[in-house]
């Protein structure tokens, strides 16, 4: 009787070490396919407005690609090019404003309402 109940909690762990092994293989497939995919010039790209600054602050991006910010942040700010090229309305908490880089080039901006928070788009 013992040797029985020995005998299948052995088969339970075989059992359980093949899951265990299926799940490793199914994990390193996926983050590989998520691997190539960042590989692949991305045709959107986000910046996160959070705790008084932008996240990255620094972002390199392909020519053509849209660049959304998103306010994470709980008062409103706002996302101004240096050099006029584009300019958001106050973007309140969990909203969002978009621009497509067209031209190459080095794109600083900041927040008007607090000037002291600064960012950049490198656009290649
Ligand atoms: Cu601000």
């Amino acid at each position: 009787m013992m040797t029985i109940m020995v005998m299948k909690k052995r088969v339970y762990l075989a059992g359980a070490a093949v899951v265990l092994v299926a799940a490793t293989v199914l994990s390193a497939t996926l983050s590989s396919v998520s691997a190539n995919a960042q590989s692949r010039p991305a045709p959107a790209q986000e910046v996160k407005i959070d705790n008084f600054s932008f996240g990255p602050a620094t972002l390199t991006v392909a020519a053509g690609t849209t660049v959304t910010w998103t306010n994470r942040d709980d008062i409103p700010h706002n996302v101004v090019s240096t050099a006029d090229v584009f300019k958001s309305k106050v973007v309140d908490t969990d909203e969002k404003f978009s621009y497509t880089f067209t031209k190459p080039g080095t794109f600083p901006y900041f927040c008007s309402i607090h000037p002291k928070m600064t960012g950049k788009v490198v656009v290649q």
